[in-house]
């Protein structure tokens, strides 16, 4: 694993199992000897970004400023893991953009997509988010009354198998050995 600080971007919905991933990644990394920063959008969202809700302008500029920091850790030689809904492709394709510099011939951010169905992330909902949201008491929830954009192209796809998400060690492996032959 001779990797140069690069980002792997995980989108996906709420409960999709971001953060799970994510935390399996770092571990598994840090196994490997390989330094890893974890970008959580929930947790910088008390910090860095307590400024910012939830309408499309905010969460533009969310994802916005965490591709920027998520620069400079890549920049700083870490493998970065990004892990925040960032429903919008074209934010995505602008960090996207923004990763992939002159300096560099490879592009330098991995998008990793958790296409993980509604249904099971609602029905895992583990902070009750979803229940409020069709209730009504939270507007501009993504997937029930905001949008969620796939992506057209990402490097990696987290599928589950089977109606079940596959283990958090299992998907971290999955991105692993793709970081390999990178
Ligand atoms: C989506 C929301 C919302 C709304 C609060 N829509 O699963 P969680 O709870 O722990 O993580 C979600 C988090 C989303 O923050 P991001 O920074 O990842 O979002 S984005 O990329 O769209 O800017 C969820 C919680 O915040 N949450 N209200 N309305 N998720």
């Amino acid at each position: 694993l001779n990797q140069k600080g690069c980002v792997v971007w995980i989108t996906g919905l709420s409960g999709s199992g971001k953060s799970t991933l994510a935390c399996a990644l770092s571990r598994e990394l840090h196994c490997r000897g390989k330094l890893s920063y974890v970008l959580d959008g929930d947790n910088l969202r008390h910090g860095l970004n307590k400024d910012l809700g939830f309408k499309a302008e905010d969460r533009a500029e969310n994802i916005r400023r965490v591709g920027e920091v998520a620069k400079l850790f890549a920049d700083a030689g870490l493998i970065c893991i990004a892990s925040l809904i960032s429903p919008y492709r074209k934010e995505r394709d602008a960090c996207r953009a923004m990763l992939s510099d002159a300096n560099f011939i490879e592009a330098r951010l991995h998008m990793v997509f958790m296409n993980t169905p509604l249904e099971l992330c609602e029905s895992r909902d583990a902070k009750g988010l979803y229940k409020l949201a069709r209730a009504g008491k939270i507007k501009g929830f993504t997937g029930i009354d905001d949008p969620y954009e796939p992506p057209e192209k990402c490097e990696i796809e987290i599928e589950q198998e089977n109606g079940v998400c596959p283990m958090p060690a299992a998907m971290a492996g999955q991105v692993v050995s793709y970081l390999e032959v990178k």
